[in-house]
């Protein structure tokens, strides 16, 4: 009887339905290994807020008056909108996955739901803009993924409005979650996405258990479905017991190393989310050193790009995105498909490594001799400027000296390669 009992328990531990109905099964690290491998995408925020140039959501009762802001989807008609434009140019700026809002902070949604009127087909412009991507995405090879927040400062069903502005006086958050659950059903089965990017949880309406609950609901749907972290509660840079997702998302900079823990990284290419009208914009070095420095991190970077009100994305923006992707077509095997270290990214430097090849990714030249630690073990067989001039090296016990041109074949980011005579992708990260 005692054997059966304890026989009993062990088997009732192992089940795991059991444990179940708490604890949340993450997506497969198979499907969030290549999520990884992909290093860059486009994040787009645009609704009809870009009439006014503000801020997306947050404008709301601040820069521009509530009814104001509410009233802009009736004008809102950008007519030069044309999704495989913005897809051809995420595309040529060697972006992988793409990222839009269909529904930010201001409740306003960019595809024609059956669940609230305030949406894309009530505006002049009447068409599907979350289709649209979706399919174009498809045509051009580049995964779709969807921006969904849970906050929701329009809707009367939730208790919150921004700024300051009283609650509302009959909120029902069960009614509002049965309301995100269509609205997330209805995207999943016309779209199709490869992610979903939650937000706006950080509001007291919102609890770990109704994350978990959606979260289950989504995997049932979709169980290779990709979630951020911003389900849960907890902090977006972290993956800890109060979040639920697949990955941290640490915002507007650039996460720290972390080799066990998926993560991207959500950067503004200007400065606001939202288009601005002469918005200051990143230089090229500024873009690729934030890029290659998540990489370093063995992170990926979600890069934003607000569109104009007319449906356009700025000359400028695309152009600048473009520079970044013929650096890529040039030195890509360097970030894509590559894990971060051997050396942990600081100002002067960032490293990939794939294989037995550690790329250095050099950001300046600070002396006649790069001294890069040595890894115990690693002898360095060859170096040399990826796609360019071999290098001099030497390896004493302490230290790999590389002998550096006076000129660096890239001023944004000179990648060095160093073979080695192993394979460094599951060995330690040093600092310099
Ligand atoms: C959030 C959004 O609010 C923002 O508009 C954008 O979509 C970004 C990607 O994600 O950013 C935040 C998150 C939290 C706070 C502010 C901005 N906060 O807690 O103050």
């Amino acid at each position: 009887m005692k054997n059966f009992l304890i026989a009993g328990l062990f088997f009732l531990a192992g089940i795991p339905s059991v444990k179940a109905q708490q604890v949340v099964a993450k997506t497969n690290a198979r499907v969030l290994n290549e999520f990884m491998d992909q290093r860059f995408g486009m994040f787009i925020h645009w609704g009809p807020v870009t009439l006014r140039g503000t801020e997306i959501g947050w404008s709301r009762n601040h820069q521009v008056a509530q009814n104001d802001y509410d009233s802009l989807y009736k004008e809102f008609n950008p007519h030069f909108f044309n999704a495989d434009e913005w897809v051809k140019t995420a595309r040529d700026a060697g972006m992988k996955y793409l990222t839009i809002t269909a529904k930010h902070h201001d409740g306003f949604c960019l595809w024609p739901t059956k669940f609230t009127s305030y949406n894309i087909m009530n505006s002049p412009y009447k068409k599907d803009v979350v289709g649209a991507l979706a399919n174009a995405c498809k045509k051009y090879n580049i995964k779709f993924c969807i921006y969904y927040t849970v906050l929701d400062w329009y809707d009367q069903r939730y208790p919150v409005h921004n700024n300051g502005k009283p609650s509302d006086p009959n909120p029902d958050m069960p009614k509002f979650v049965q309301y995100m659950k269509d609205q997330l059903k209805e995207l999943v089965d016309n779209y199709h996405p490869y992610m979903l990017w939650f937000d706006g949880n950080w509001e007291k309406p919102w609890t770990l258990e109704y994350g978990k609950e959606i979260y289950r609901f989504l995997k049932a749907l979709n169980p290779n479905l990709i979630v951020n972290n911003r389900l849960g509660k907890g902090q977006h840079d972290q993956l800890g017991a109060e979040t639920v997702g697949d990955y941290a998302t640490p915002e507007q900079k650039i996460g720290k190393l972390n080799m066990d823990i998926p993560w991207e990284s959500c950067i503004t290419l200007c400065q606001q989310w939202a288009w601005k009208p002469n918005d200051q914009m990143k230089s090229l070095k500024q873009c690729i050193q934030t890029l290659a420095s998540t990489a370093g991190g063995n992170g990926n970077l979600l890069f934003n790009v607000g569109p104009m009100p007319d449906g356009r994305m700025e000359y400028r923006q695309v152009k600048r995105l473009r520079e970044i992707g013929d650096w890529l077509h040039k030195y890509g095997e360097s970030i894509y498909n590559t894990k971060g270290g051997l050396y942990t990214p600081d100002s002067i430097l960032a490293a990939t490594r794939k294989d037995n090849k550690v790329f250095i990714h050099l950001f300046r030249r600070e002396s006649v001799v790069l001294k890069l630690p040595v890894i115990t073990g690693i002898k360095v067989t060859k170096a040399y400027f990826l796609k360019g001039a071999q290098l001099h090296s030497q390896q004493s016990e302490k230290y790999i000296s590389i002998t550096l041109p006076d000129i660096l074949p890239d001023i944004n980011d000179a990648v060095i390669v160093l073979e080695m005579d192993k394979n460094t992708e599951a060995g330690p990260v040093v600092s310099r």
